[in-house]
Formats: structure tokens, C-alpha cells, sequence
């Protein structure tokens, strides 16, 4: 049976250093800003919204929502955009994706300045990342990265396997695992839809890292012995008339008996990525001039 990678405590390890760090600012006369944008009525981003708020708050960063129905126009949240990017308390920009069909998220994103993305999504930060300059990194895949290093998992060498190329999740987390450094120098591969005997190449894995967002696509099979699974998934299923649970992406039951180290969904990669939400923005507030 692999060991739990207990992703909700250390999560609250690092809210608990940045509210540390927080405490240091607010001496300086700084308490770190995020602001929040949601569009339309999507409950799960509503949740994800939420969750976010409730760790700002637990961390001592102030932060504020702005809610839009989903026939706002894109012109309204550029200039939404703009007004945060100038205003000097606000030291993170949050667009919660996805947005509605009608928006071009790129323009959107490209719009947020490159000082306060705190998601790592802006194209510059993209290419910083890529090129190895210091950054805002993506919260998932640096939360996977902190979740192997407080573990004392070395990535040095392994071989990375990443399934999925989105560039929420995939793609940002490759390039994460090829830095040179800690939490780097591994040997990384990404699988897709479209990648041919996948299953040969995630049995290869020393770590693999599934976001492909398919409850229970990777079966044990799939999985080499004694390998680190980590489970980006966060998908809703029912399992009642009237009830419906979590689940990965990862049939959990029969890989955790393969793996050497399993994150749980929940309470595994989902609560890392709000930490290192408020990590980026507590980085962002020091920026401040
Ligand atoms: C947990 C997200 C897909 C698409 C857009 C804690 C979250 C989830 C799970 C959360 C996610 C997933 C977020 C748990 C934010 C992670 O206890 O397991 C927290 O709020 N997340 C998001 O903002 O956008 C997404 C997944």
C-alpha cells in the first residue's frame, strides 16, 4: 500500500509561512491584495472562487470579487483589467477560468500586467518559465513541485511523466520538472489524447502526474511498481439520485497498491495550489514600489 501524500497539511504549512511572511510585510506598513475575478454562474468555479477568498483570509491577505454575469463584454473586463492593474493596494489579478465562449481568454490574460499574475499565465511569464528566469509559477505545478520536495522525493534524474498538455497544468508543469535545480533535472515526457501506446510510456514513469481530467483513466496497469503518482484530477460524479463525489484521475483502490507515494482527491494537489496562490501573491505584494 503506498504512502498518503498528505496534500491539505502541507498546504496549511505554507499558509501558515506566508501569513509568517505577511505578518513581516504588514510592519512595513503592507498588506498583500488579491483581486478575484469571476464571470457567469459556474458553481465549480464558484467553489474554486470561494476557496481561494476563505484561504486569503486564514493567510491575512485582503481580497475582493468581482462578479460579472456571463453576457459581460470583453471590453467591460479589459477595462476592469486595467482599473487593477493601476491600482496600487491590489497586488494580484485572478481571472477565474474558464470564461464564457464569447471572451478571448488570451486577450484577457495578456492584459493582466505581468507584475501582478499570480496565476503564471501571462505569455511573458510563460516564457520566463520556459526560459528558466525567476517568475510566477503556475499554482498546480508548483504545488506538485512543493508537494515532492517537502517529501523529500527527488525529481533529479527520474523520469517525469505527464498526462495531459494543457497549458493550465501540463505543459507549465514539464517545464517545471526540466529546470535545472531542486525540484528539477528530471527527464520529462508528455502523453496526450493523441500519443500512441500510451500505457508504454506512463509504465516508465518514476513519476507520474496525471491531468487529464477523465475520472479513473489510469489503471493500475498503466502504472510501474513503486512509482509516485501524483492526482491533478478534480472531476464530479454521481453516485446517487441526488448525490455526487470527487474523484481524480487515477483509479485510486487499484494503483495504491502499486505506487510508492499517492496524492488523494481531495485533500491532495487541490489545496496546494491555493497555498501557492497565496505564496505568488504575498511575492507580488513585495514587489510593490
Ligand atoms: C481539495 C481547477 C480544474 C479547472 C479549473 C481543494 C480546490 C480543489 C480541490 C480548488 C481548480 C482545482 C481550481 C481541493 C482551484 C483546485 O481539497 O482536493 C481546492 O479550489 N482548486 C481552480 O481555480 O480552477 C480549476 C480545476
Amino acid at each position: 500500500m503506498a504512502n498518503l501524500i498528505d496534500g491539505k497539511a502541507i498546504a496549511e504549512q505554507i499558509t501558515n509561512e506566508v501569513r509568517a511572511e505577511v505578518g513581516e510585510l504588514s510592519k512595513k506598513g503592507i498588506i498583500p491584495g488579491l483581486a478575484v475575478v469571476l464571470v457567469g454562474e459556474n458553481p465549480a468555479s464558484k467553489v474554486y472562487v470561494r476557496n481561494k477568498q476563505k484561504a486569503c483570509e486564514k493567510a491575512g491577505i485582503t481580497s475582493i470579487k468581482i462578479s460579472y454575469e456571463a453576457t459581460v463584454s470583453e471590453k467591460e473586463l479589459l477595462e476592469k483589467i486595467c482599473e487593477l492593474n493601476n491600482k496600487k493596494e491590489v497586488d494580484g489579478i485572478l481571472v477565474q477560468l474558464p470564461l464564457p465562449k464569447h471572451i478571448d481568454e488570451n486577450k484577457i490574460i495578456s492584459a493582466i500586467s505581468p507584475l501582478k499574475d499570480v496565476d503564471g499565465f501571462h505569455p511573458e511569464n510563460v516564457g520566463k518559465l520556459v526560459l528558466g528566469q525567476k517568475t510566477f509559477l503556475p499554482c498546480t505545478p508548483a504545488g506538485i513541485q512543493q508537494l515532492l520536495i517537502r517529501k523529500e522525493i527527488a525529481t533529479a534524474g527520474k523520469h517525469v511523466v505527464v498526462i495531459g498538455r494543457s497549458n493550465i497544468v501540463g505543459k507549465p508543469a514539464a517545464f517545471l520538472f526540466l529546470q535545472k535545480g531542486i525540484g528539477g533535472d528530471a527527464t520529462v515526457t508528455i502523453v496526450h489524447s493523441r500519443t500512441k501506446n500510451l500505457a508504454e510510456i506512463t509504465k516508465q514513469a518514476d513519476i507520474l502526474i496525471a491531468a487529464i481530467g477523465v475520472p479513473n483513466f489510469v489503471k493500475a496497469e498503466m502504472v510501474k511498481e513503486e512509482a509516485v503518482v501524483i492526482d491533478v484530477g478534480i472531476n464530479r460524479v454521481e453516485i446517487g439520485e441526488n448525490e455526487s463525489k470527487l474523484v481524480g484521475d487515477v483509479d485510486f483502490e487499484n494503483v495504491s497498491k502499486k505506487a510508492s507515494f499517492i496524492t488523494p482527491v481531495p485533500g491532495g494537489v487541490g489545496p496546494m495550489t491555493i497555498a501557492m496562490l497565496l505564496k505568488n501573491t504575498t511575492e507580488a505584494a513585495k514587489l510593490r514600489v
